[in-house]
């Protein structure tokens, strides 16, 4: 029985509505599709359906752990926060901002403390060494958004409900649910797209599930997709496929001459037999896009971690553009989020720089304002001035997640300080001095202030917690807000409100103060005076919604919204399709789309130099399984089993050539490891698969049901060293292996 109410999930980037029922002790029951939600329309996945028993997991902690006498044992709250402040206060007072590090890990996009207060905090320790899941992850994307259009959030999505042919390159959304593109039910757009009569092209060298749905599947060897984009837009002007005027954004573009040029080295004849596909295949694709009434080009994991990912992703949108499909219905297109700052007019920014700082010991260049992930290690345990002493995690496991798993739990335990924001105890929280557990989802508020920017359609959907939070227990927000308190000399038990109410004084501050701003000159104190009595995190929200494209303005705009007309609609409110925002979104120093960004340009020569390269060993990617979410879902047992395990999969060929049967030894640059195998011709010969997030096999946690299956680490076998340069980012997909019989 119970009650029941609405959730957004937040389990993916998909951002379900999902209906719930609530118990009377306000534990969740069960969770089902919301068939009247505006974006989602009852879609669910397994995972979503799983989240009652994610709530109810009886290893999350409810208590914070400190580390007495080695052992982790149960504090109280202020003990906790305490301890964390004094501790941090007296690392930074002896050895400086730089010894105290943090990373921030996947959850967080997804967490209202994430969005809101987590980005503060790292601003309050006020340290060069921030690290993140992006690393691992899209930054090679960022960068090249960067390049292109001054802004590395300047995010552009494929239009899924308009497009006419939809290029999917490295991304299995069937079982991933999109990434770096929000959309609910991605394998019913899919499904549509066939029935308007579109066109499905997937570039993967696995037979995934998106693979088997598609018109077109072309197969290349990992890590080769920068020539073969290449050879895409060496045909685009060979064969005069450019589109006229650029679909009507030509003179926004710059760099159109020089990037002809680069490609003339890159015609589908010379990078067919590096990239495994035929030269004909890459003419066609070409022309298949050129042709299309409108195309979208996206690419995700298969093209960020990979050896070339910043050139990639910048070639993926250079044949957007090119076709004449950026920002256009049915193409790519930048989505507008309802909390994102009203559009200004087009305004040159500074040059897109990476390299502000530098990582101490390995010279990376930052990133977005953040350090490569890889790195994390070396800074902890290599010794001398501006070592990390002390290291936050927020809903991060790098022990699994980030390269050498070994080293750094090594490295972990040696440190001075580390603290944990985190509800398991797991494979990287082991090593905590303290943890503070978050509350489950129930009792967290939900908003998606990042995951919107990414979004499809443009929807605003809040959920309010709907479980109690318990005696005395902090939210994720005020767990972040006193630690930021504490850390900035106010104190732990001063009001966790302060912190919101600075961040909207400022915000506000600079709105009036901004000509183009809908509220220009208004009077800030009347402003906040029209903000609701409520929770910081919602007076922020109902702020950033009143200042934004569909927003109220404060009242200027009556037709607009507010925080309480999302709360007296509680499936969403849908703010329609994408529309297009050019020039408005370019930050360019130049004003224009720039093509030919010096630094693309001179990574050209390195990918150049790979064309020749011997293609005779077999290349490791990943795996992603439905009912599996990066390391930290295998402790559900609704979820445990079937085919989501870690398992090598191996052509038949291969095994026949290696000697592999049930069992195989796979060696990489960073270490080996045995697996279970399965042969599959789901696969390339030549390349393997591993599914990442495994290894709970580790001593001092308490996940009782993965550690049954544990699995193994697949970050062990890359030692962090294969890198994107341009982003940081780490080679995951298309790491160089050997595998033998066990
Ligand atoms: N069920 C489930 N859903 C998830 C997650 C999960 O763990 N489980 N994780 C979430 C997260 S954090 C993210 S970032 C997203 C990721 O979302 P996706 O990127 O859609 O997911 P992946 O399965 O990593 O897909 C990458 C694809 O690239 C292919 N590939 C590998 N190397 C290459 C290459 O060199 N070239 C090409 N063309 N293809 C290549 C792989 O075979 C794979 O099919 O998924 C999210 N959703
Ligand atoms: N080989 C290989 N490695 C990969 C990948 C791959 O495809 N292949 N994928 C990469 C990608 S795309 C990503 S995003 C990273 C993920 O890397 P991470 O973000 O480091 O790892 P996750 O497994 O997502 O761990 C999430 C952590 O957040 C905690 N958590 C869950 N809910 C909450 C919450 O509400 N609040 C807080 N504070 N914590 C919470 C969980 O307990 C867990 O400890 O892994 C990367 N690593
Ligand atoms: S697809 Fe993603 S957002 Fe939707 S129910 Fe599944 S995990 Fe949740
Ligand atoms: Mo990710």
């Amino acid at each position: 029985m119970g009650r029941t109410a609405l959730r957004i999930c937040p389990l993916c980037e998909a951002t379900c509505g999902l209906t719930v029922t609530v118990g009377d002790d306000g534990r969740l029951l069960s969770a089902r599709g919301d068939a009247e939600d505006v974006f989602s329309h009852g879609y669910i996945c397994p995972k979503g359906a799983s989240l009652p028993e994610l709530d109810n997991d009886p290893d999350r902690l409810s208590r914070p752990l400190i580390r007495r006498d080695g052992e982790l044992v149960e504090a109280d709250w202020s003990d906790a926060l305490q301890t964390v402040v004094d501790r941090v206060g007296a690392i930074r007072a002896d050895h400086g901002a730089s010894a105290v590090g943090v990373y921030l890990g996947n959850p967080t996009a997804h967490t209202v403390a994430g969005a809101l207060h987590a980005p503060m905090l790292a601003r309050t320790l006020g340290t060069p060494n921030v690290f993140s899941a992006s690393t691992l992850d899209q930054m090679p994307k960022q960068i090249a958004l960067g390049y292109l259009f001054g802004n590395p959030f300047a995010f552009c999505v494929p239009d899924l409900d308009r497009t006419d042919h939809l290029v999917i390159i490295g991304a299995n959304p069937v079982v991933s649910n999109g990434s770096v593109t929000t959309a609910a039910d991605f394998p019913g757009k899919l499904a549509a797209l066939r029935k308007r009569g579109g066109h499905l092209t997937v570039i993967d060298p696995a037979r995934t599930r998106t693979a088997k749905l598609a018109d077109t599947h072309l197969a290349p060897r990992p890590g080769t997709d920068a020539a073969l984009l290449f050879g895409v837009v060496h045909t685009l002007f060979d064969e005069d496929l450019i589109a006229a005027d650029l679909g009507g954004i030509a003179q926004y573009v710059s760099g159109v001459q020089e990037l002809r040029d680069r490609s003339g080295d890159f015609a589908p004849e010379r990078v067919a037999a590096h990239c495994g596909v035929s030269a004909a295949e890459i003419r066609e694709l070409a022309r298949g896009i050129a042709a299309a009434p409108s195309a979208a080009v996206y690419g995700r994991m298969g093209t960020t971690t990979v050896e070339f990912g910043t050139v990639t992703s910048w070639l993926i949108d250079a044949v957007n553009i090119l076709t004449g499909n950026l920002d256009r219905p049915g193409g790519v297109m930048f989505p507008t989020p309802p909390t994102a700052p009203a559009p200004r007019p087009p305004r040159p920014g500074r040059p897109f720089r990476t390299g502000r700082w530098r990582s101490r010991v390995s010279g990376h260049p930052e990133v977005a304002g953040e350090l490569p992930s890889a790195a994390l290690a070396e800074e902890l345990d290599t010794p001398g001035d501006g070592q990390i002493r002390a290291l936050f995690t927020i809903g991060g496991n790098p022990v699994l997640s980030a390269p050498d798993g070994e080293r750094l739990s090594r490295a972990l335990d040696a440190a001075d300080l580390i603290v944990c924001v985190d509800p398991y105890l797991n494979e990287t929280t082991r090593h905590a001095d303290v943890i503070l557990p978050p509350p489950p989802s129930s009792a967290s508020p939900h908003f998606d202030f990042l995951l919107n920017n990414l979004a499809v359609r443009a929807t605003a959907r809040y959920s309010r917690p709907v479980s109690p939070l318990g005696d005395g227990r902090p939210g994720e927000s005020e767990i972040l807000c006193r630690l930021i308190l504490g850390l900035s000399g106010a104190g732990i038990d001063a009001d966790p409100m302060l912190v919101d109410e600075q961040a909207i004084v400022a915000t506000l501050g600079k709105e009036v103060a901004d000509p183009y701003s809908p509220v220009a000159g208004r009077d800030t104190g009347d402003m906040v005076a029209m903000l609701p009595d409520a929770p910081g995190y919602e007076r922020r929200l109902d702020m950033m919604l009143r200042l934004g494209a569909y927003g109220d303005a404060f009242g200027s705009r009556p037709d607009g919204i507010t925080l309480a007309d999302v709360l007296a609609a509680p499936h969403g409110i849908d703010l329609g399709p994408m529309r297009p925002r050019l020039p408005g979104v370019l930050r360019t120093e130049s004003g224009t789309i720039e093509l030919a960004a010096d630094d693309l340009i001179a990574d050209v020569d390195r990918l150049r130099e790979t064309l020749d390269r011997s293609t005779a060993g077999l290349v490791l990617i990943g795996r992603r399984n439905l009912r599996s979410n990066n390391s930290w879902m295998h402790n559900l047992t609704a979820l445990s089993g079937g085919s989501n395990r870690c398992t090598l999969y191996v052509h038949p060929d291969d095994a026949n050539r290696y000697g592999i049967d049930d069992i195989a030894v796979v060696r990489g640059p960073g270490g080996e490891l045995k697996v279970p195998v399965e042969i599959s011709t789901d696969i390339l010969p030549g390349v393997v698969s591993l599914p990442h997030g495994w290894g709970h096999d580790l001593a001092g946690t308490r996940l009782s049901v993965a550690a049954g299956a544990p699995g193994a680490n697949v970050n062990q076998l890359n030692d962090g060293t294969l890198m994107d340069p341009l982003s940081g980012t780490v080679t995951l997909n298309g790491l160089p292996v050997e595998i033998a019989p066990a």
